[in-house]
């Protein structure tokens, strides 16, 4: 099969075999800067071999996940992970790698003041200092170009009566208030939720109904991150997205993978069939295009696979969902649906993603003049020998940092 001849699709015309291929060829995704550092559980970190030691190593080895695979020009930093003295210079650095600033993420979980919280704090003193945070955060979007201000509130408590709910939700709208009036015209709010962890009886924003809610308040720059490990065994993931793309809020995602709690392992390990259905609701319903306003984010933490390749594989693993999602015969399921044939649907469907689509995908990176097999030619470039001897004898940068 090849990118121009696929069979993949029985019967589609070849008009809609190059709108497949399109679709693929403009699809971006997002690489953290936190995933090539080393991390780990609680209980251990494990080292790797030539782990950067500040945010330009990092930057670096983002530039090698987006030219192995040629989809990944956009790099989230972390601040403060990712401090530096000239920001401009960073953003120069950036694009020498190939790659530009994508979000800016703001930290509120690593400070002793943010016990109780942090946006939702009793306090207004410590509200400030968090507020004042992301203030800085957005000058660090000026100087880089960053469009995105991405909030992860780790706000909650663990004990029912340790503090009103309610109250904690009047004290975070007006938190949120006052750093989205700071926001440029061109900028973003997006806003994360997580149904637990690190607090156990309540989370501030636990749910996409919450982060919705205080979207809407905000304005129509903010919108909500979909995290796919923040979410109870079973939940429906699909069904949020399609109504996040209904209320057009649906921000940007930050894909990884979760077998128990949030894993952070690579997206599509755990479950590929979830991914793909995640993807037919953003091809189906126009979202894919770099113009949706959906920005595809990685938020992955490598803990004993190699990190480079790592967030290769999870591009591969998004690319290859997306390409099932997209070779779905739209005429013949919605004919199928309308005729309330069930099981036609159904196969419609499961044709689809039983498709092997890595052929057509090596095709089309082919075309691109990129290798078929990234993973391969990365690990056979020489790349992690060479930093792994250039960065002997520093620590590395990240976490913790
Ligand atoms: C913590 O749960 C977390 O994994 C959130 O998903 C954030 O996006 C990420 O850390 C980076 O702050
Ligand atoms: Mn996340
Ligand atoms: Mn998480």
């Amino acid at each position: 099969m090849t990118a121009t001849d696929t069979t993949a699709r029985g019967g589609a015309s070849a008009d809609a075999r190059a709108d497949v291929v399109a679709a693929l060829r403009a699809q971006t995704i997002e690489v953290p800067s936190w995933a090539f550092g080393n991390s780990g559980t609680r209980f251990k970190v494990f080292p790797h071999a030539g782990v950067p030691r500040d945010p330009y190593e990092k930057l670096a080895d983002a530039g090698q996940v987006n030219l192995y695979t040629g989809i990944a020009p956009r790099v989230s930093l972390h601040i403060p992970w990712d401090k530096v003295e000239d920001y401009d210079d960073l953003a120069r650095h950036a694009k020498e790698q190939g790659v530009s600033i994508g979000a800016i993420n703001s930290n509120l979980f690593q400070d002793d003041d943010y016990m109780l919280g942090s946006l939702t704090h009793a306090s207004p003193r410590i509200r400030a200092k968090a507020v004042a945070h992301h203030l800085e955060c957005i000058e660090i979007m000026r100087a880089t170009g960053s469009r995105d201000l991405k909030i992860w509130l780790p706000d909650g408590t663990n004990y029912p009566g340790q503090d009103s709910i309610s109250g904690r939700q009047d004290r975070l709208a007006e938190s949120l208030a006052e750093i989205y009036a700071a926001l440029g015209a061109d900028q973003r709010l997006i806003l994360e939720y997580k149904f637990f962890e690190p607090y156990t009886y309540t989370m501030d924003i636990p749910d996409w109904g919450t982060s919705l809610l205080h979207c809407l308040a905000l304005g129509e720059r903010a919108m909500v991150v979909l995290d796919t490990g923040h979410h109870a065994p079973n939940t429906n993931i699909e069904f949020i997205v399609a109504q996040l793309l209904r209320a057009g809020r649906l921000g940007a995602f930050d894909f990884n993978s979760r077998f128990y709690a949030d894993d952070d392992m690579m997206v599509g390990a755990a479950d590929p069939f979830q991914l793909f259905r995640i993807m037919y609701e953003i091809t189906s319903n126009g979202a894919l295009a770099a113009d949706s306003g959906v920005s595809f984010m990685l938020d992955q933490n490598h803990n004993i696979e190699p990190k480079i390749q790592g967030q290769i594989r999870s591009i591969m693993n998004i690319q290859e969902a997306t390409a099932k999602a997209l070779l779905v015969d739209a005429e013949a399921l919605l004919a199928a649906q309308l005729a309330g044939d069930v099981l036609g649907a159904n196969s419609l469907f499961m044709d689809a993603y039983n498709t092997d689509v890595r052929p057509l995908l090596a095709d089309i990176r082919a075309a691109q003049g990129l290798a078929p097999d990234p993973i391969a030619a990365f690990t056979a470039s020489g790349y992690v020998a060479k930093v792994a001897a250039e960065r002997v004898g520093g620590t590395q940068a990240g976490w913790g940092a």
